[in-house]
C-alpha cells in the first residue's frame, strides 16, 4: 500500500490504532498538554482528522503538577463489545489508567485507576474472553525508581482495573535498552509478542517474538529487531513503537514514531517524534517489515482559523490546563487573559498547535493590551517569543534558561498587529549554519503589508535531541499581562 510519511506529521509519538468496520482510529501521546491522547480518524488509511481527544477535562490526568515529560505517555487503543479502550500511563501521575467510550469522539470516562507497576499498557482479550494485559515493567515510583522489570504480563479485570494474578515476565527483546511499548496479537494459531527496545533514541528497534499459548514460552523472531534505522543513512530514524492493524482489504501495516533528521549530518529533528507507518508482509509466520521512508504522498498540512466558530478548534492545545481556562472566544476573536506567568513559566496562558510543518509561516493577528505575542516551544526552558509590550516589540530567544532579547526600536499599534514566525531551511552548505535542522525568523508586518523581521535565531536548539524532549514543536499565542485578542492565526506555506 503506498503510505504517506509521516501518516501524522507534528508531534505524535507512541502511535496505537484499531480497526472497526472499516474506519481506523488512532491515539498517540500528549504528556503535559490539555486536551490530552488525540483520536485521530480515517476511512483510506491515508487522511487522517483529529475528531476528538481521551482527555477533555483537567481532573482525569494529573495535569496540574506534572513535571515536564511527564503525563499521558504512550496508549494503546482497542475495541471489544461495541466500547472503544484507552489504556495509558500518565507518568509521575495518576499511573496506569482505562479510558472508554462508545463513541471514539468522546466523551470518554473519568479513568479507572489499575495496579499496574510499569508503564506502556497493552490489552488483548483471549478466545475465552479473559483480557490480559502486558506492559514494560520500568519502575516510576518509590525506590524501585527507574528500576526495569522487563515486559510483564498478567490477567486483568477492566471493570476495576485490578490485576486478577500476579505478573509474569514473558519476552524482553534481543538485550537493546528499554524494552517497551508490548502489544499482543494472535494471527492465525500464534500469539505475537512486538516490542520497542533500544531507546527511544536512534538506537530504537522494533522485535517480535511468538508463541503458542498466550503466556508463552515465547520464541524470539529471526531476524530481530526486524525494522530499525539505526545506523542508516535514511533521514527518518529513531523508527520503533509500533502498533499492527490489519486493513480492510486483508494487508497488514504496522504505525509506529520516527523522526525526520535534517541538516548536513541529519542531527536534529525539528517536529520532534511524529506518527509513521509502513507495510508488513509474512514470511513463515513471522513478520517482515518494509523500510520507513519519506513520502510527500499527503502534501504538509496548512491551517487557517478566524475564531468565528462557537467551539474552538480540536487542535488548539494548552500546558498542563484547558485552552478555555486561559481563553474564551467573542465575536472579534481568541481572548487570552494574562496571569503574570510568562513562557518560562510551567502554566503559562498559551493557546496553541503541534507544529506539523517543516518550512512555512506562523501568522498571528493580535490585538495587546498588556504584554503577549506568539511563541514557539519545546517546554518552559526551550522557547523563542516575538512579543508585544508598551508599543514595542521584542524578539526573545530561551534556551535552557540563557535568554536573549532583541529590542525593536518601531512604536507599533497595539491593535490588529500581524505577527509571525517563518521557518527557513538552513541551506546544502558544510558549514556551521549547514549542520542546523532550520532557522526561525520572528518579526510583524508593518501596515502596508511589509514583513519586518526583527531577528533570526538557530533552530537546532529547538530540536528533540537538544531539548531532549519527549514532545516536539508547539507553536501558538500567549499572553503574559493584561489581555491579547487573537484575530486570525494561520500555519501556511508561505
Ligand atoms: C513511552 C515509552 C518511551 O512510554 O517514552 O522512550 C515514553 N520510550 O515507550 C514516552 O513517549
Amino acid at each position: 500500500m503506498k503510505l504517506p510519511n509521516p501518516l501524522i506529521p507534528g508531534f505524535n509519538p507512541d502511535p496505537s490504532v484499531v480497526r472497526v468496520g472499516d474506519d481506523y482510529y488512532l491515539c498517540t501521546s500528549s504528556f503535559e498538554y490539555l486536551p490530552g491522547l488525540p483520536i485521530y480518524h480515517s476511512k483510506d488509511f491515508i487522511h487522517w482528522n483529529l475528531i476528538g481527544h481521551v482527555v477533555s477535562t483537567e481532573h482525569q490526568l494529573a495535569s496540574a503538577e506534572i513535571p515536564t515529560n511527564g503525563g499521558a505517555w504512550a496508549p494503546t487503543i482497542r475495541h471489544h463489545d461495541g466500547v472503544f479502550y484507552v489504556v495509558v500511563t500518565d507518568a509521575m501521575g495518576r499511573g496506569t489508567l482505562i479510558f472508554t467510550a462508545t463513541d471514539p469522539a468522546g466523551p470518554w470516562s473519568d479513568g479507572i485507576v489499575t495496579n499496574i507497576s510499569g508503564i506502556d499498557p497493552d490489552i488483548f482479550w483471549d478466545e475465552d474472553g479473559s483480557c490480559y494485559a502486558t506492559f514494560s515493567g520500568l519502575q516510576l515510583t518509590g525506590k524501585e525508581f527507574g528500576k526495569h522489570l522487563g515486559i510483564q504480563q498478567a490477567k486483568i479485570d477492566l471493570t476495576t482495573g485490578q490485576l486478577l494474578e500476579e505478573p509474569r515476565s514473558i519476552w524482553s527483546g534481543v538485550g537493546g535498552m528499554f524494552p517497551e511499548a508490548p502489544h499482543i496479537y494472535k494471527v492465525g494459531d500464534w500469539y505475537y509478542l512486538f516490542i520497542a527496545e533500544g531507546g527511544t533514541e536512534r538506537g530504537h528497534g522494533e522485535s517480535v517474538a511468538r508463541s503458542r499459548q498466550l503466556a508463552g514460552p515465547y520464541e524470539s523472531g529471526p531476524n530481530n529487531p526486524f525494522l530499525t534505522a539505526r545506523s542508516t543513512i535514511r533521514p527518518i530514524q529513531n523508527t520503533g513503537h509500533g502498533d499492527l492493524v490489519q486493513l480492510v482489504n486483508g494487508d497488514w501495516v504496522m504505525v509506529l514514531l520516527g523522526m525526520r533528521t535534517r541538516g548536513q549530518t541529519r542531527s536534529f529533528s525539528s517536529l520532534g517524534r511524529e506518527t509513521f507507518a509502513t507495510n508488513i508482509t509474512w514470511v513463515d509466520d513471522w513478520p517482515v517489515a518494509e523500510p520507513v521512508h519519506a513520502s510527500d504522498l499527503v502534501a504538509a498540512p496548512e491551517f487557517r482559523e478566524d475564531f468565528s466558530s462557537s467551539e474552538l478548534n480540536q487542535e488548539f492545545i494548552s500546558i498542563r490546563r484547558l485552552p478555555s481556562s486561559v481563553s474564551k472566544l467573542e465575536a472579534d476573536g481568541l481572548h487570552i487573559a494574562g496571569d503574570g506567568a510568562s513562557m518560562s513559566d510551567v502554566r503559562p496562558a498559551f493557546v496553541g498547535r503541534r507544529l506539523r510543518r517543516h518550512e512555512g509561516i506562523v501568522r498571528a493577528n493580535l490585538s495587546v493590551n498588556g504584554i503577549g505575542g506568539i511563541s514557539i516551544r519545546y517546554d518552559e526552558v526551550s522557547h523563542y517569543d516575538i512579543e508585544i509590550s508598551n508599543r514595542k516589540i521584542i524578539a526573545r530567544s530561551s534556551i535552557s534558561r540563557i535568554v536573549h532579547e532583541v529590542k525593536c526600536e518601531d512604536q507599533i499599534d497595539v491593535t490588529n498587529t500581524e505577527l509571525y514566525m517563518e521557518f527557513v531551511p538552513s541551506g546544502q552548505n558544510f558549514n556551521i549554519d549547514g549542520q542546523s535542522c532550520d532557522f526561525i525568523r520572528l518579526g510583524y508586518f508593518d501596515k502596508s503589508g511589509e514583513k519586518r523581521m526583527i531577528a533570526e535565531f538557530d533552530g537546532r536548539f529547538l530540536s528533540a535531541e537538544v531539548a531532549c524532549s519527549f514532545t516536539g514543536r508547539v507553536v501558538g499565542v500567549y499572553c503574559t499581562e493584561g489581555e491579547v485578542i487573537v484575530h486570525q492565526y494561520s500555519e501556511t506555506a508561505n
